[in-house]
């Protein structure tokens, strides 16, 4: 197994970083930490690992040359003020999925808030059996264990309130007109820039856990997208026109879906419905919404207390529950 960036890793590094114009020696590391020599010698090993250029003369020590644009687990820890979520972060350079070791974790019985994020990943996953592209640098590649005491049928209004607090932190951050297409996309102007991937164990009745997948475009150029998502989809950076801090975006993000969460597990969706209804990119279109071997059409009318799609058809309403959306 992968292993997590470990804390001595990220002390070391936060030492290199203050003297960067001389060297350090491992006696010198090893006192100011009070750790074990050999505690120093694995903690660069690790760093290299992790792509930061440090260079080491016999006799001086260790000085940092370079290092890579990472999210590490400290720096979202400090910058955290959540009582749940984020408050144990595993991060690793490279993973398959991210919900994938999520669900692995929660089975050993990870504990509530548990984030895994990764700098890249090869096989990224969205919803039934699609890809998700997570080239390493530039994107936000979470997953939350989430452990809400709520029947399995409610959990789709999870997924609202984190495509909510995305659409939210984004238009906090830039000021760009972020929008939630439900059932688990985020848009800007009109174009995918983020989705969730909720994945569940269950039993009828009740929900064992949930694993909240979280994926951001944020610091790609067009040329960093493969050719037939181009039309599709963007970044932050491509709509803001800046490069955003993907450490701020996450904690920003986190510290806003953890209160939505908390409300929701004890009210529902209802107290956000406004809140939906406004950062709803559907509401008030023509859609067609294909699920299963069903297709409707109609007026995007509502979402409702559920998190489903209320459908305004010449038959009625319709109440849709999960399904593909295109807007007409
Ligand atoms: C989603 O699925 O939108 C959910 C994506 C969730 C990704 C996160 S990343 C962290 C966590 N770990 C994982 O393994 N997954 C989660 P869906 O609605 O099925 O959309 C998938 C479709 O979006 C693909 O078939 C492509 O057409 C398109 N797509 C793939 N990668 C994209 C990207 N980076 N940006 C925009 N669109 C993309």
């Amino acid at each position: 197994m992968k292993r997590s960036m470990q804390a001595a890793g990220e002390e070391v590094l936060s030492l290199l970083q203050k003297k960067r114009r001389t060297f350090l020696s491992t006696k010198e590391i090893s006192e100011k930490l009070r750790v074990h020599p050999y505690v120093v010698y694995q903690a660069i090993k690790e760093l290299r690992r992790w792509d930061f250029e440090i260079s080491s003369e016999k006799g001086k020590g260790y000085r940092l040359l370079k290092s890579p644009d990472l999210i590490l687990p400290g720096e979202v820890k400090r910058k955290l003020s959540t009582k749940i979520m984020g408050k144990e972060v595993l991060s690793y350079r490279s993973l398959g999925s991210t919900n994938q070791l999520g669900f692995r974790l929660a089975e050993a019985g990870a504990r509530e808030g548990a984030l895994i994020l990764a700098d890249e990943q090869t096989r990224g996953r969205g919803r039934m059996g699609r890809d998700w592209y997570s080239p390493p640098g530039m994107g936000l590649w979470i997953s939350l264990i989430l452990r809400p005491n709520i029947p399995p049928f409610k959990a789709p209004g999870l997924s609202i309130c984190a495509g909510l607090a995305l659409a939210q932190t984004i238009k906090r951050l830039t000021r760009l007109d972020a929008r939630i297409k439900w059932p688990n996309d985020c848009l800007i102007n009109g174009l995918k820039v983020g989705g969730i991937l909720l994945e569940l164990s269950a039993e009828l009745d009740r929900t064992n856990f949930v694993i909240a997948g979280v994926g951001v475009n944020v610091n790609h150029l067009p040329r960093d997208f493969p050719k037939k998502l181009s039309a599709r989809a963007t970044s932050i950076r491509i709509e803001w026109g800046k490069e955003v801090s993907r450490v701020r975006l996450l904690t920003s993000f986190l510290q806003r879906f953890e209160s939505l969460y908390l409300d929701f597990k004890k009210k529902g969706l209802s107290p956000q419905r406004q809140l939906i209804k406004k950062f709803s990119f559907l509401l008030g279109k023509k859609v067609a919404v294909k699920f299963g071997r069903e297709k409707i059409e109609g007026l995007a009318r509502d979402i409702d207390d559920y998190g489903s799609l209320v459908i305004r058809t010449p038959r009625g309403e319709k109440v849709v529950r999960a399904g593909e959306v295109t807007v007409l």
